[in-house]
């Protein structure tokens, strides 16, 4: 069937800078299939590893594709900052061994066969590994292309990626004053929180506390004054910078959904670009009930690992923008899967873009900002100087936009012997509780 078919080919001039050399008979088939695994040289994984560094403060998790031709490797992010040992263990000990060998240009197959190399799969962990490796060879098939990767995506849309910036304080004064420096620097997107998620500070009595049932280091919210303090924030917010600056804020889950979807209301006439994440991933049927009562835009999906948990959300077109982690769903290769389901049901990209995303991950989102049609807003961050001299070339944002290094790759490199100098912090990195005042535990 293969011989009939490529013959075919052939005679239909398919392909034809490819095909139309061959001449005839048994001696064009076996020049077929000799040009089919031609092009370029075969390049093989030699290694993958793991590298862990904090150069902020934050636990970041960079995979290394080391591979055949001497010089050429690619990084990945596989930062999970609440587990990074675990996501190490899983690159070094189970996608080491299981891609060494291999074709390093063989992306999707990589992914299709590393992804259930585990047999169970979907969870933060194995995500994030194989997030690393995937994304490193995304880098590599850039390099090997001479080409930055969002061309191999197809190009531009766009000349920049337009980001928000985060802005916060604990009253409304400092807020302000928050809100008024982005701007200065440029920013068109603003988002806007009182004091840290759920504004722990406006809840005065953890009475958990005072009974003994759990550390004093624990923290505490209240739904009450975290709910009426965002509402007057948003109402200061507007009042004081007018109508054109775009408002966005996180609710982090935290509230129960009835909650959120009523603080969402009061929220309307302050129209916000979009609210963030009003309900945890467990509570995704909840979105249903919350657009018969509002046209908010809606962004949800940092936490999601699976494509159950946001396949439904977007084809019903229950939300406006996806926020998924790119190392979270399992790297880059999942990513544009994503932006391109979306694209169907115009809903928008707001790629996951925290500190506990490494640089070569910003850089992956950006890249695949810039060739996707259906890019919506993308979250940035400040890379101090050391995190800077770590990864050389991380992407950099002026102006609210953010711009990759225009190399081969992704752009980004590391310098190990630096990144040495960065050990992870002490505590291990979990995520605090956080509690109601009688100690109930608030769920993110
Ligand atoms: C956001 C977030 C983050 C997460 C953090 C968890 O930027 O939208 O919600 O701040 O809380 O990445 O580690
Ligand atoms: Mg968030």
């Amino acid at each position: 069937m293969n011989r009939r078919h490529l013959m075919k080919g052939v005679g239909l001039g398919i392909a034809t800078s490819t095909f139309g050399m061959v001449s005839k008979g048994d001696e064009a088939v076996a020049n077929t299939y000799a040009n089919a695994t031609k092009g370029l040289p075969p390049l093989k994984i030699t290694n993958v590893k793991a590298i862990l560094t904090a150069p902020q403060g934050i636990r970041l998790c960079v995979v290394k594709v080391e591979t055949s031709e001497p010089g050429l490797y690619g990084l990945g992010c596989a930062t999970y900052n609440q587990r990074p040992l675990p996501v190490a263990v899983a690159v070094d000990k189970y996608l080491n061994p299981f891609a060494k060998g291999r074709d390093a240009d063989n992306i999707e197959d990589m992914w299709q066969n590393a992804y259930t190399s585990s047999y169970w799969r979907n969870g933060p962990v194995l995500n994030n590994a194989l997030s690393g490796l995937d994304q490193a060879l995304w880098d590599i098939k850039g390099k090997r292309a001479n080409m930055p990767v969002y061309q191999l995506l197809g190009g531009k849309c766009r000349f920049a990626v337009d980001c928000y910036t985060h802005c916060s304080g604990r009253d409304l004064k400092q807020i302000e004053a928050s809100v008024r420096k982005g701007i200065e620097r440029g920013f068109r997107y603003i988002r806007i929180q009182r004091g840290g998620y759920g504004s722990p500070h406006l809840s005065k009595d953890a009475h958990f506390k005072e009974a003994g049932f759990a550390p004093k280091s624990d923290s505490m919210m209240e739904v009450r004054p975290y709910v009426e303090g965002t509402v007057e924030m948003f109402e200061h917010v507007r009042s004081t910078f007018g109508p054109n600056v775009e408002l966005l804020h996180d609710i982090h889950e935290r509230i129960p959904p009835i909650e959120a979807i009523n603080l969402i209301k009061r929220l309307e006439t302050y129209r916000p670009f979009f609210i963030e994440d009003p309900f945890s991933p467990e509570d995704n049927g909840y979105f249903r009930l919350l657009r018969q009562q509002t046209s908010v835009p809606i962004a949800m999906g940092e936490l999601f690992n699976n494509p159950h948990e946001w396949v439904g959300l977007m084809s019903e077109r229950l939300i406006d923008f996806i926020r998924v982690h790119i190392s979270q769903v399992g790297g880059l290769s999942v990513a544009r899967k994503i932006a391109a389901l979306g694209e169907w049901f115009n809903v928008r990209s707001a790629w996951h873009g925290p500190g506990d995303v490494s640089p070569v991950g910003h850089a992956a989102n950006a890249h695949l900002d810039l060739a996707i049609w259906n890019f919506g807003i993308q979250e940035s961050v400040h890379f101090s100087e050391e995190t800077r001299e770590v990864f050389p070339g991380s992407p950099t944002v002026k102006d609210g936009y953010m711009v990759v290094n225009e190399v081969p790759g992704f752009g980004v490199d590391i310098d190990e012997k630096l990144a040495a100098k960065y050990p992870l912090p002490e505590h291990p990195g979990y995520w605090s509780p956080v509690r109601r005042s009688d100690g109930t535990a608030v769920r993110p």
